[in-house]
């Protein structure tokens, strides 16, 4: 069926040609209101932990095989939320807020059972290209992630390709005082379902978990073929470190990301996320400041929700001629916009040392290291 309502189909039209025109960047394109969330992508790491559980124990794996299964299991697990949870609450794949440098999204899920407080601390690091970047910390459970966020996009075959720029790391705290680390590469995006009006995500290629351990998994990710096959279906492979010789072996897993998957020799349940999951905990609006996701959006939002579009748009309007405004005062200050919680390295020493190990391309990316300042989150 068509989703696009009557009165919007030449300016969907229209859309999806200027789309086909603009390579890169798509974040500033201005959408048919059917088509926008009001939702800005600081909020998006936050689906990285909405299963806190899977997060908090993963060092309490015995071995470093145990804990990489972990890691890869609890990766595959967050891959529901990111890539079709708008589909389930909006009815489909919608254009997120486009965040304003310096816009900040704290949040936390709360000790429960033992787990620990989970925090997360999010901050736009760059409008131009959009840059996000996140940390997200169980210090009880040793577990700390971090990453930044870019994406760049193109146009092929009436979908819209993205290619994710940038990478996570996750450290895992050993009772013995040592560190594990994990390289995680993000996977290439495809959005299908254009021209009718309702975009949904289906993954494409490889991505890579790269343990400091040596162990190493490597998921491939395919969709609906035209003959066969089912949509957001992988296969990952764990394989032990180069050199360890045969007292370790491969294990595989495969299924659907949004659904569930087995270990193909045992057949046991790898993954499972058909059960709920755990939002992250958000402080109201109005105890936020003016510089947080849900207060700087909250009239925009606001009016999307409610198809007040002169409102969002007027809003929208308000809060960019702010940010042009801000960056003409800097360049006359000769000043430029100071980060609050990340700096910017233009090498990552983690990546260099666990991407050689699996000859990754480019050998090199660039890091926002967290000022360890984030706010501090009342354990509810
Ligand atoms: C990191 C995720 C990312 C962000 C979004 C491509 C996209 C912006 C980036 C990659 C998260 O961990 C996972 C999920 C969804 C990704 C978004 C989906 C999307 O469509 C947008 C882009 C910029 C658009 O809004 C394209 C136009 C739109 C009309 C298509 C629905």
């Amino acid at each position: 069926g068509d989703a696009v309502p009557a009165s919007q189909k030449s300016t969907w039209t229209q859309f999806i040609k200027s789309i086909a025109n603009v390579s890169g960047d798509l974040s500033s394109l201005t959408a048919p209101p059917f088509i926008l969330s009001p939702v800005s992508l600081t909020e998006f790491p936050a689906y990285w932990c909405e299963r806190p559980d899977l997060f908090a124990t993963i060092a309490e794996g015995k071995t470093p095989e145990d804990r990489a299964r972990r890691v890869l299991k609890w990766f595959i697990s967050t891959l529901k939320g990111q890539y079709t949870s708008r589909n389930e609450t909006m009815g489909s794949e919608k254009k997120p807020l486009n965040p304003v440098l310096g816009e900040l999204f704290y949040g936390h899920w709360p000790d429960r059972d033992g787990r620990g407080l989970t925090t997360l601390v999010v901050e736009q690091v760059s409008h131009h290209p959009p840059i996000t970047a996140y940390h997200i910390a169980n210090p009880s459970r040793g577990i700390t992630l971090q990453g930044h966020n870019a994406q760049k996009t193109s146009f092929s075959g009436g979908n819209i390709i993205v290619k994710q720029v940038g990478h996570a790391t996750l450290t895992v705290s050993l009772r013995d005082g040592k560190k594990e680390d994990y390289l995680i590469t993000l996977p290439r995006l495809r959005i299908e379902g254009l021209w009718y009006g309702s975009p949904y995500i289906e993954l494409t290629e490889s991505s890579y978990i790269q343990s400091s351990s040596g162990w190493l998994s490597t998921i491939k990710y395919q969709g609906k073929g035209y003959f066969s096959g089912k949509s957001h279906s992988f296969k990952a492979d764990l394989t032990p470190p180069i050199g360890s010789g045969s007292s370790y072996r491969a294990s595989s897993f495969e299924g659907q990301w949004n659904t569930t998957s087995k270990n193909l020799r045992t057949g046991a349940v790898f993954t499972d996320v058909t059960g709920p999951k755990e939002e992250v905990t958000v402080g109201p609006v109005d105890d936020q400041t003016e510089w947080e996701s849900r207060r700087l959006w909250h009239k925009v939002a606001k009016g999307i929700r409610e198809s007040d579009f002169e409102t969002a748009a007027r809003e929208k309007g308000r809060i960019e001629n702010e940010q042009r405004q801000r960056r003409r005062d800097e360049a006359t200050a000769g000043t430029t916009w100071e980060l609050k919680h990340f700096t910017h390295e233009d090498d990552d020493p983690l990546y260099e040392r666990l991407g050689r190990l699996f000859k990754l391309v480019p050998p090199t990316e660039d890091v926002y290291v967290f000022k360890n300042n984030g706010p501090t989150f009342e354990d509810a």
